[in-house]
């Protein structure tokens, strides 16, 4: 058996929710549009289904996708019989099915790099990577996740929006369920406010289903009624994750995320993003440079097909926003948590030239 098929048996020992894997000269994802409801594995052959497959956001979050860069470029290796042009043209079919998150374009980049000789000798240093990626994406999410929970006290509650968690990353927790889930295993009391994340429902559909999978208490409410609950006393931290965090400390997240932070700012709430190195991007500068995705507006007009707004209206989908440094407490990383002045904290604790 091939090195990457057998991290599947590995990381199945230990109790993780993979959402993406490489069986039988193919890559295996769960699709993730039919989650809750089904958990069905989708068989991935060529690149361009996989980028099909990022595109209709069977396969999502910034981890996740990022593993598919290292899955996709083995892919287009194996497919090629060890082209580097091919493995070359694939890494830019990939990097162009979502802009905002840069852990596809990062895991891509590094992949096309080994990408050098031909054939078999080009198959196996392709293959070597990407299981080294996958294993310190993995190990990222222990790491972080202990920094994180640190910061969480026994009978916390803690907010959190979209979908930060195994399904999204290597199979633990993702970021955000990582600092969760470590704070539950630690044998803290703690309680889980998770935003439902109109209009794709991440958090109804895929955070709920994790945390009741790990056994988490937990209370879904809409992205409306945060301000409510804050004001209430019903949130003591907020933990969400991040498709990019730029130089200065500035973060893209799913849109909602900068509202929260907002009225965690009024009711003086710490708001917490939890990442890896991998998503700090210090060839952006601040969040004015991330390029937010537009989504087609028929997914705020309809779900699952069914009309939700009278026949032609015109609706908008941005589908990140972007928060502020001066709103984030800290950057919680598996090299430790980080806090202000961003611009220089996340260049000192980081070693950019190991991510
Ligand atoms: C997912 C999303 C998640 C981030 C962060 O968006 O915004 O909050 O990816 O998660 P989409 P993580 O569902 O559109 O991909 O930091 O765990 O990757």
């Amino acid at each position: 058996m091939r090195p990457i098929e057998e991290l599947v048996n590995h990381f199945k020992e230990k109790e993780l929710a993979l959402p993406i894997w490489f069986e039988g000269g193919a890559i295996k994802l769960i699709d993730q549009t039919k989650l809750p409801f089904e958990e069905e594995v989708c068989t991935i052959t060529t690149i361009s289904q996989l980028g099909e497959a990022i595109s209709s956001m069977m396969i999502r979050g910034s981890g996740a996708i990022g593993i598919c860069g290292a899955y996709g470029i083995f892919l287009a290796a194996l497919n090629s019989k060890g082209s580097s042009k091919e493995v070359r043209e694939a890494g830019e079919l990939l990097k162009s099915t979502r802009p905002t998150a840069v852990n596809l374009m990062k895991t891509v980049d590094e992949m096309v790099a080994e990408a050098v000789g031909s054939g078999d000798e080009l198959i196996s240093r392709v293959e070597k990577k990407a299981v080294e990626i996958l294993n310190r994406q993995l190990d990222f999410e222990y790491q972080l996740g202990a920094y994180g929970a640190e910061l969480i006290n026994d009978g916390d509650t803690v907010m959190t929006h979209c979908h930060s968690g195994a399904f999204g990353g290597a199979g633990y927790g993702g970021r955000a369920i990582s600092v969760i889930r470590t704070a539950h295993e630690q044998g803290k009391n703690i309680h889980v406010y998770t935003c439902e994340t109109r209009p794709y429902l991440q958090g109804a559909r895929i955070t709920a289903l994790e945390l009741k999978k790990f056994g988490i208490p937990h209370t879904l409410i809409t992205d409306n009624m945060s301000g409510f609950c804050m004001s209430e006393g019903m949130i003591d931290k907020i933990v969400v994750g991040s498709d990019r965090v730029a130089a200065n400390g500035d973060l893209a997240n799913k849109v909602g995320t900068y509202m929260h932070a907002l009225a965690a700012q009024a009711h003086n709430i710490p708001f917490y993003t939890a990442t890896s190195s991998h998503t700090i991007d210090f060839n952006t500068r601040s969040g004015r440079d991330i390029e937010v995705e537009m989504r087609n507006a028929t997914e705020v007009t309809t779900f699952k097909g069914i009309p939700t707004a009278p026949e032609g209206t015109h609706a908008l989908y941005p589908s990140f926003d972007i928060t502020p440094n001066g709103l984030i407490t800290g950057i919680i990383t598996e090299k430790g948590v980080i806090s202000s002045p961003y611009e220089t904290n996340l260049k000192k604790v980081i070693d950019k030239l190991t991510v």
